[in-house]
């Protein structure tokens, strides 16, 4: 659906632009560079800057202004995955169809491209805000508190306990994944509105269908996960079985729907992304 469209070619020129501009010194580590580019650019779907843009653009934003909020949020994600695959964390071979960072680049120079992307993101919008300072203030403000201790790096905390512990109850599993996948996604449509500058009710009504398409995502990726042999205990399959997740899917996708009509707000784009995400294979 999305692997050509016009969003995806200006998030993926975008995101290379700001490789060559911000790593292209000499005086940068070369495998530090090499390691934040080989994930950064890497074969990601950019669901998250791409909920940006679109819905963005349809709520009046120029892409111009869209770019730098949707690239930031790339970078804390890619960040965050790079960590997750760490030998410490998930120990994963493989991501995205490719070796990890680590395993191609080493623990160390994928720590610290994880912290450089971090880092980064947050340098990219006081940069490219400068002249919009308001807006710069608040989308730092939902980003770091989607990516902080109330957000991913709460729900990555909460998320290894439970493993460990070998189980997990439904609400305490909606908790950890509201924080861990659901957040960065409910900011990106959130910054959106931000930027397209809706007022607060309007926002509130987008935060609602952010926090509804960052479930339906975290859903349909256990539904992606889910094998027969091998069951994760920290899933919603392992709670609910592969068709009870797969209702909920459906029925979390309708009600984001039905919230989105409800606010009055013309956004066919969500809508797309939102099917997108029901039928999703990757
Ligand atoms: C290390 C602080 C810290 C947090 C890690 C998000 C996360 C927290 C870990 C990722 C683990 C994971 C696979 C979660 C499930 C949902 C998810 C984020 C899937 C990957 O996102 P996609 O499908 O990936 O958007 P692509 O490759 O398309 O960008």
């Amino acid at each position: 659906l999305y692997t050509n469209s016009t969003e995806l070619n200006a998030i993926n020129t975008y995101l290379a632009y700001w490789c060559d501009k911000k790593l292209g010194s000499a005086e940068i580590s070369e495998p530090l560079a090499k390691s934040i580019k080989y994930s950064l650019l890497g074969p990601g779907k950019r669901f998250r800057p791409l909920l940006v843009i679109q819905a963005g653009l349809e709520l009046g934003a120029d892409l111009e202004i869209l770019l730098p909020y949707a690239a930031a949020v790339e970078m804390i994600h890619t960040y965050s995955l790079i960590h997750d695959d760490l030998p410490s964390m998930d120990n994963d071979d493989l991501r995205r169809g490719r070796a990890t960072n680590h395993k191609i680049f080493g623990d160390d120079f994928a720590l610290l491209a994880g912290d450089a992307l971090l880092t980064e993101a947050f340098a990219l919008i006081a940069s490219a805000y400068e002249a919009q300072p308001a807006i710069g203030l608040k989308l730092s403000s939902l980003l770091s508190e989607a990516a902080g201790v109330l957000g991913m790096v709460n729900g990555q905390a909460l998320d290894i306990k439970a493993q460990q512990d070998k189980g997990v109850g439904i609400e305490k599993l909606r908790q950890i994944h509201r924080d861990k996948t659901g957040a960065l996604i409910r900011v990106s449509i959130e910054g959106a509105a931000v930027i397209a500058d809706l007022d607060s009710g309007k926002r509130s009504q987008l935060r609602k269908v952010g926090e509804l398409l960052g479930f339906a995502f975290q859903l349909a990726d256990d539904i992606h996960d889910f094998t027969e042999d091998e069951i994760e205990h920290c899933s919603y399959t392992a709670l609910l079985g592969l068709k009870g997740t797969r209702d909920l899917l459906e029925d979390t996708s309708s009600e984001c729907i039905e919230v989105l009509k409800n606010s009055g707000l013309m956004m066919s784009s969500v809508t797309a992304l939102v099917n997108f995400n029901r039928s999703r294979t990757s």
